[in-house]
């Protein structure tokens, strides 16, 4: 006997995994971590007994229910599991699971649509941290194609639009938890950052690399790997989170000189795996970086004037505009972050997990 779990697989924005209602998954945590580990089939490299793709930007999940505090209607955990290993971590957001949230509330009935958009509130546990998501309803159903294109993602599906109101500090204490825009830790010129999404930014140059490294390349430099990782163990600590040993942040990011018209260039360890692209709130931290007197993307980065710019942060597969707004006051303070981002329902059903694994709990 197995026992049926509601479930919708959906990609969200450059990820992708099982979303659950809250209310359909056991309240104890580790019972609910069993379980997930159980459904994506960790720890196994290949994931092959269950939804996992292998890949940490597929080993994530989404849980969602209704708001639980004034003003919000949607409360969002996200848990990123890894293939080969038996770990369920909600300290961290996902940027791009986020994107799936609405649609996943509208077509399982925990929201209702507004009209031609839908704009729900959207409160993510893990960082506490609220955000707006704008879908497309026409018909009183969620759109999912359309003309808007990510980088990551093949073809053009429909816009949605997701505005962060909060997001400096999510994991560390505060935006710098270094208390400087640049350090020099373990030998190289860092910035410890934390908008959304704790990372250690230098320069590939540092590095002996030059940034525009293929993402396999990148996955098979073990000497770089295991310098980077050497330097993540001590920014963790500069960074006030401890021993990072064993924790999926502070993510690394190498940077260069733009290509081909973007503001910054990137290639993102999450963190002993390249990104593809670079995660969302990855992206709105190094855009964030870019905008800051003193920090290592000064010569690098290439941003526009303004109080409200686009910065736009290539990655391997092409690049990912953040648009920020910055107070007139104090333009080194961002007071919001937008992006765009698209989303699929890929499949509905249920989960099938094996009796032993619930049984184990009881
Ligand atoms: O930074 C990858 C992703 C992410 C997280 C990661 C993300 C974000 O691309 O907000 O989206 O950093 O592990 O899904």
């Amino acid at each position: 006997m197995q026992t049926a779990i509601p479930c919708l697989f959906m990609r969200g924005g450059t990820s992708r995994g099982p979303f659950f209602k809250a209310s359909d998954l056991p309240a104890d945590t580790a019972a609910r971590d069993k379980l997930l580990l159980a459904v994506m089939g960790s720890p196994d490299r290949r994931q092959i007994d269950g939804l996992g793709g292998a890949h940490p930007l597929t080993s994530k999940v989404g849980i969602v229910s209704r708001g639980s505090q004034p003003g919000v209607d949607l409360d969002f955990l996200f848990a990123q599991l890894q293939p080969d290993k038996d770990t369920v971590d909600t300290t961290p957001n996902c940027g791009n699971m986020l994107a799936a949230v609405v649609p996943f509330a509208l077509e399982t009935g925990l929201a209702r649509p507004q009209g031609a958009t839908t704009t729900l509130r959207v409160l993510t546990l893990n960082t506490d941290m609220q955000c707006d998501i704008t879908v497309q309803t026409p018909d009183g159903h969620v759109a999912y194609e359309g003309d808007a294109r990510i980088d990551g993602v093949p073809g053009t599906s429909a816009p949605i639009k997701i505005a962060f109101l909060d997001t400096a500090g999510s994991v560390a204490p505060g935006l710098l938890p270094t208390g400087n825009v640049r350090d020099v830790i373990d030998g190289i010129d860092v910035t410890c950052i934390d908008n959304g999404m704790p990372l250690v930014i230098f320069k590939a140059g540092d590095v002996a690399r030059t940034g525009y490294e293929s993402v396999a390349e990148l996955n098979a430099d073990t000497d770089l790997k295991a310098r980077i990782e050497r330097l993540r163990i001590a920014c963790g600590h500069a960074m006030k989170l401890g021993d990072v040993t064993a924790k999926n942040y502070p993510k690394m990011t190498l940077i260069a000189a733009p290509r081909g018209g973007a503001s910054i260039c990137t290639r993102s360890f999450i963190p002993h795996v390249c990104h593809d692209a670079i995660g969302v709130l990855a992206a709105v931290t190094v855009a964030t970086a870019c905008v800051l007197d003193g920090s290592v993307t000064r010569g690098i980065a290439v941003v526009p004037d303004g109080y409200v710019k686009t910065v736009s942060v290539e990655h391997p597969t092409g690049e990912f505009s953040v648009e920020l707004e910055l107070d007139p006051d104090n333009p080194q303070f961002v007071t919001r972050a937008a992006l765009l981002r698209t989303a699929r329902l890929l499949m509905r059903g249920e989960a099938m997990v094996p009796a032993s694994v619930l049984s184990y709990n009881e």
